[in-house]
């Protein structure tokens, strides 16, 4: 079955799940939606879930590039995503990549670009962040933050320090496609601003080397028809176990507690400590499986 990556071409999370894919050489097709909301077409596969990048193979749909990459790693093991064999402390290390990294690197390209972003793009963020987009306030926090991306960085070259070529040894991984992402948002959408991190030694060396593996083989699938292959499709068979076994069946929310915190609601059918699998029906993409990642989400019962 074909991997859909439902995806925009700017957004630096579909980055990383794209260098992850040429990583593991694989074929995929992406599915382009909008960059603001309303997207109806991914909210009838998602229920409700928001945000890019989500992975769809037939009738599973995957939330969030975390749990795209796990996922990944486990359908298609060739050419691993962790070289190093440290696959715990790789995924942990997403904890920084997708937070403070990225938090410093998105002020620094806003506060650049701030005022030439559409009105549009810039209610839809207010209400996806639930924070004012104040790009005087981005200015003002400049300093600070590309001191902080600095710093990131810094840990990035100290890191090839020794010579290697990708950071966990010869081969590259998740974690090198992690780093890499946040330096592509900066360097695509704020080219002056790469001036905080494109002297450090190794790194731009180490960037051309990431670049350079490329997206894997892609091809591109419309959003009619990437309903039509779930409508098409049965969900893979989960499990619940451990401590969510009472919730087994019964019908539930499961929201970000970060942003975009729109909820998924669905019958409990998959648990485990990294993710949780919802069941739902929808008129036109018939019955799903929502997957979502268990760090940074809330499971409730609905009723
Ligand atoms: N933790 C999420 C973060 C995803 C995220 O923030 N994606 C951005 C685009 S790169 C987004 O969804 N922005 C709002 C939108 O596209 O509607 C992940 O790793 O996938």
């Amino acid at each position: 079955m074909t991997i859909l990556l439902h995806q925009y071409d700017t957004s630096p999370f579909s980055e990383k799940v794209r260098i992850c894919l040429g990583i593991k050489r694989l074929e995929w097709a992406a599915v382009d939606q909008p960059v603001v909301m309303p997207k109806p077409d991914l909210l009838a596969l998602t229920g409700g879930y928001r945000r890019i990048p989500v992975m769809q193979i037939g009738a599973d749909i995957y939330c969030d590039s975390v749990l795209i990459v796990r996922e990944l790693e486990r359908r298609f093991p060739e050419h691993s995503l962790f070289p190093g064999g440290t696959g715990g402390l790789d995924q942990a290390a997403a904890q920084w990549t997708d937070r403070s990294f990225f938090q410093a690197a998105v002020t620094v390209i806003f506060a650049g670009i701030g005022d030439s972003v559409g009105e549009e793009f810039i209610r839809d963020r207010e209400k996806l962040s639930g924070q004012p987009f104040d790009p005087a306030a981005m200015r003002a926090a400049v300093p600070h933050m590309a001191a902080q991306l600095r710093a990131h960085a810094a840990l990035v070259s100290e890191q090839l320090a020794d010579g290697r070529a990708f950071l966990s040894g010869e081969r590259p991984g998740l974690i090198d496609a992690n780093a890499y992402y946040n330096l592509w948002f900066v360097r695509s959408f704020n080219p002056p601003a790469a001036a905080a991190f494109d002297d450090l030694p190794g790194l731009a060396a180490w960037y051309d080397r990431v670049r350079a593996i490329g997206h894997g083989t892609r091809t591109s699938v419309s959003r009619e028809d990437a309903i039509a292959q779930a409508a098409a499709a049965e969900p893979e068979p989960t499990h619940v176990e451990g401590p969510d076994a009472e919730l087994s069946g019964r019908d539930v929310i499961i929201a970000a507690t970060d942003y975009g915190r729109e909820p998924v609601r669905g019958t409990l059918v998959g648990a485990s400590p990294h993710q949780l699998s919802v069941r739902r029906d929808d008129p036109r993409a018939g019955a799903v499986v929502v997957h979502l990642p268990r760090i940074g989400f809330s499971l409730s019962p609905a009723t």
